[in-house]
C-alpha cells in the first residue's frame, strides 16, 4: 500500500472540513402506511373487490407479489422511520436481504421500523397500553435519538377500531399513557386512526398533521363508499412539521364500478377502472361521475401496481424548534 498522492490527500481533507461546516440535518421524515394485512384483502364485506377478482385463481401468488412490489416501494424512499398497521408475519417473511429498513418494535400487526443507517440511535422502547387497538395488543413506542444526540423523539404506531365512537376519549386515552410513560422532548404517534382527522380536536399540548389528497383529503375509502382521512400524525405541538405529503401510488379503492361489495353490484361508485384490463390508472370522482369524467389517480393500475386500500402519508418533522414541550 503507498501513501495517497498529495492532490487525493488534499481533495480528501476539502472533503472533511466541508462535511463538518455542512448544516447538521435536523429533520426526520417519518411514515405512517397501513399495508393491508391479507385476510382482508380478500374479505368480500369489505375487501378491495378489483384484487378479489383479479387473482381468484391465485390468491397466495397475488399476495405474495403484491407485499414485494410493498417492500420495493418502501426501500424505494428514503424515510427515516415507518411506522406500519396490519403487519404480518407472512409480510415482514418477505422483507429482502437488501432492505435497508430493520423493524424495531412490533405489536401484533403494529410495527415500528428504521432506515438502518447511523442517523439515529435507538434509546428505549415501550409498549403502550392503550384501548381499541385493532389486533395489536399494545401501541408499540420506540425513543430515538437524532445523530447528534440532542433531541430525543418517541415514535408510535396505532391502528383504532372503527367501532370507537369518541375519539376525544381516545386521544384522551392515549396521552395519559404517553405522560405516564414517556419522557422525550417530542412524541409522534403515527397510524391508521379509522376515523376523520376532524372528528375531535388534538389534546392539549398536541397537534394533528394530515396531507391534503387529490381523494377529497381522504386516505382510504370506506366500504359505504367513502373517502375517510384516517391516516395522520399527532404529535407535541412543539414540533413543526415542514412537510406532509400522501402518495396514491398502487391505491385499493373498496367500492368500484361494477364490481360487487359486500354480496351487492355496485352500478354508481366514485371508482372505476380506465380500461377493462386494469393496466391504467383507475379513475376517481367524488360525485360518482355524476356530470364529469373524474380524475386519473396516478400509479394506480390496479392489476399491476397494487399496494394497499391505504395511501401512505409521509411527514416531515423539523426537530430543532426552539422550544420543547413539558413531560
Ligand atoms: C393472478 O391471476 C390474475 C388473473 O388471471 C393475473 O392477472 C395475475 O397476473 C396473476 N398473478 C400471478 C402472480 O400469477
Ligand atoms: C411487551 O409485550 C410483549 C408481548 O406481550 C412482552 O413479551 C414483553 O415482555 C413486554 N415488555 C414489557 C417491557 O412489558
Ligand atoms: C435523551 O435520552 C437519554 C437517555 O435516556 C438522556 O441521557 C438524554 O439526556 C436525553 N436527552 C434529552 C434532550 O432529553
Ligand atoms: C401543556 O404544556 C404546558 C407548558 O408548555 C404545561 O404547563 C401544561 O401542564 C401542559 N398540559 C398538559 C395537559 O400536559
Ligand atoms: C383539502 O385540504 C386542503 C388543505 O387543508 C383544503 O384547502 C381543501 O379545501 C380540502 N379539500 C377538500 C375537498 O376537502
Ligand atoms: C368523513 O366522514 C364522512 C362520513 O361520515 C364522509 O362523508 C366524509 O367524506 C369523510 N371524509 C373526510 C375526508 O372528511
Ligand atoms: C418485537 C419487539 O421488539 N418488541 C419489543 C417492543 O418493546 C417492548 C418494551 O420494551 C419489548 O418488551 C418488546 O420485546
Amino acid at each position: 500500500m503507498t501513501l495517497p498522492s498529495i492532490p487525493s490527500f488534499l481533495v480528501l481533507v476539502l472533503v472533511l472540513v466541508l462535511v463538518l461546516l455542512a448544516p447538521h440535518a435536523r429533520s426526520l421524515s417519518v411514515a405512517t402506511y397501513n399495508v393491508l394485512c391479507a385476510d382482508d384483502e380478500y374479505n368480500r364485506e369489505w375487501g378491495c373487490p378489483l384484487e378479489i377478482s383479479n387473482c381468484e385463481s391465485n390468491q397466495s401468488d397475488c399476495t405474495r407479489d403484491r407485499r414485494l412490489r410493498v417492500w420495493e416501494m418502501l426501500d424505494g424512499q428514503s424515510i427515516d422511520v415507518l411506522l406500519l398497521q396490519e403487519v404480518e408475519d407472512g409480510f415482514l417473511a418477505l422483507k429482502p436481504p437488501t432492505s435497508t429498513y430493520r423493524l424495531i418494535n412490533r405489536s401484533g400487526q403494529c410495527a415500528i421500523l428504521v432506515r438502518d443507517t447511523h442517523r439515529t440511535t435507538i434509546l428505549d422502547s415501550f409498549n403502550l397500553t392503550v384501548p381499541d387497538q385493532t389486533n395489536c395488543e399494545f401501541v408499540p413506542a420506540v425513543t430515538i435519538t437524532t445523530s447528534e444526540g440532542d433531541e430525543n423523539i418517541t415514535l408510535a404506531s396505532t391502528h383504532v377500531e372503527a367501532s370507537v365512537s369518541d375519539m376525544g376519549a381516545f386521544y384522551a386515552s392515549l396521552s395519559s399513557e404517553l405522560s405516564r410513560l414517556i419522557l422525550s422532548s417530542y412524541v409522534i404517534v403515527g397510524g391508521d386512526f379509522n376515523h376523520n382527522v376532524s372528528s375531535a380536536p388534538p389534546p392539549p399540548n398536541y397537534s394533528i398533521s394530515s396531507a391534503p389528497t387529490l381523494l377529497s383529503n381522504g386516505t382510504s375509502q370506506h366500504q359505504d363508499d367513502w373517502m375517510g382521512s384516517f391516516d395522520y400524525f399527532l404529535h407535541s405541538s412543539t414540533l413543526s412539521t415542514t412537510l406532509v405529503e400522501a402518495s396514491t401510488k398502487g391505491f385499493m379503492p373498496k367500492v368500484v364500478q361494477g364490481y360487487q361489495q359486500g354480496g351487492v353490484n355496485r352500478d354508481l361508485a366514485q371508482f372505476k377502472l380506465l380500461d377493462e384490463d386494469g393496466t391504467k390508472p383507475l379513475l376517481y370522482s367524488s360525485d360518482r361521475f355524476d356530470g364529469d369524467g373524474g380524475v386519473e389517480v396516478p400509479c394506480t393500475a390496479p392489476f399491476v401496481e397494487s399496494l394497499s386500500d391505504h395511501l401512505m402519508v409521509v411527514a416531515v418533522f423539523d426537530v430543532a424548534a426552539e422550544e420543547k414541550a413539558v413531560k
